[in-house]
C-alpha cells in the first residue's frame, strides 16, 4: 500500500513538472524531463518509501503461517516473538489462538513520541466475554494506546479503547461466535483518537503520556489482562487513516500475501510517462 500511495505522489510530481513544461519552456527542457522521468521510475521504490506524509503498513500479522505466527507480512521485518500462541481458524487464513497466558510481542515502537499519528487494529474473536482482556497493548500504566474488553467506561462488558485518562467504552458487547472488526486512529497532534468496532466509531480526545516501546498482542505488558481467544490480522500504520481508509481495511481485510503495488497505479503511470514521451517527440519533430 505505501507503494501504491507513493506512486501516486510521484505521477503527482511528474503532472506539476509536464505542467509547467508545456507552458512554454524550451523544449530542451522536455528532453531532460523525459530522462528524469525514466530515472524516477528506476528508482520508484526508493521515491515511495521515502515520501513522508503518506500512510505505510509497518507491522501486519496475519497468522497464515502455524509454523512461524510472529511472522510481519507488511514487508517491514517487524517480526513478533511468539510466547505461547497457537494456531487456529482465522477470519481470512490462519489466525493466533491465546489461551489465557500466550501472546505475541511487537517489536513496533507505538509510543506517542515515535508515532504521533498512527492506526492499528486487528479481527478479534474471544471465547468469553468477560474484562478486563486485552487484544493489543503497549501499556505501561495511565491508559496507554491499547485495545481491550473492558467494563470501564460505562458500556457494561464491551470493546473499548485508552485514551490516556482512562477506558473509551464502545458499549458493543463481543461476540464469541463473529469475528470483530477493531480500529483505532490516533492523531497526536489534534489530541483525539477514533475507536472502531465493526461499522460504529466514537470519537474521543486523549491525553496520552510514555508507554512501552513495543506492544503486545492479547496480554497487557505491566497488567497482565491476557486475551483467551482468536486473534487476526493485527495491522499497525504510521500515520492516522481517514474513515474511508478504515472502512476499505474492514470490508477487504489482508486476503493472501499483501499487494505492494496497485497494478491500476502502476498502469497509470506508464500511460502517462508514454505520453510525456509521445509529447517530447512530437515537439522535437515539430508536431
Ligand atoms: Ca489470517
Ligand atoms: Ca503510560
Amino acid at each position: 500500500m505505501g507503494l501504491h500511495h507513493g506512486i501516486a505522489v510521484a505521477a503527482g510530481r511528474m503532472g506539476r513538472e509536464v505542467a509547467r513544461s508545456v507552458d512554454g519552456r524550451p523544449r530542451a527542457v522536455i528532453g531532460r524531463l523525459s530522462r528524469s522521468l525514466v530515472a524516477l521510475l528506476a528508482a520508484g521504490a526508493l521515491v515511495a518509501d521515502a515520501v513522508p506524509g503518506r500512510a505505510e503498513l509497518i507491522g501486519l500479522y496475519q497468522f497464515d503461517d502455524a509454523g512461524d505466527l510472529g511472522l510481519d507480512t507488511s514487508g517491514m521485518g517487524n517480526n513478533a516473538t511468539n510466547v505461547g500462541a497457537t494456531a487456529t481458524t482465522g477470519f481470512q487464513g490462519g489466525a493466533a489462538y491465546l489461551n489465557g497466558s500466550a501472546y505475541l510481542r511487537s517489536p513496533i515502537d507505538i509510543t506517542v513520541a515515535a508515532l504521533p499519528r498512527m492506526t492499528w487494529g486487528a479481527w478479534a474473536k474471544p471465547d468469553g466475554t468477560q474484562p478486563i482482556k486485552t487484544v493489543l497493548a503497549g501499556d505501561n500504566g495511565s491508559f496507554d494506546r491499547g485495545i481491550n474488553i473492558d467494563f470501564r467506561g460505562g458500556g457494561g462488558d464491551s470493546w473499548s479503547t485508552f485514551n490516556g485518562s482512562g477506558a473509551v467504552a464502545s458499549g458493543v458487547a463481543p461476540s464469541t461466535t463473529e469475528w470483530t472488526f477493531l480500529a483505532v486512529v490516533y492523531d497526536q497532534s489534534l489530541s483525539t483518537l477514533t475507536f472502531y468496532v465493526n461499522d460504529q466509531s466514537w470519537l474521543s480526545s486523549t491525553n496520552f503520556g510514555d508507554s512501552h516501546t513495543f506492544f503486545d498482542i492479547g496480554h497487557n505488558p505491566d497488567f497482565g489482562e491476557f486475551f483467551y481467544g482468536g486473534v487476526d490480522n493485527v495491522f499497525v500504520y504510521d500515520q492516522a487513516l481517514t474513515s474511508s481508509e478504515i472502512a476499505s481495511i474492514r470490508t477487504t481485510g489482508f486476503p493472501g500475501a499483501v499487494p505492494e503495488v496497485d497494478p491500476g497505479a502502476a498502469g497509470n503511470v506508464a500511460a502517462f510517462v508514454a505520453g510525456v514521451l509521445s509529447l517530447a517527440y512530437r515537439r522535437r519533430h515539430g508536431r
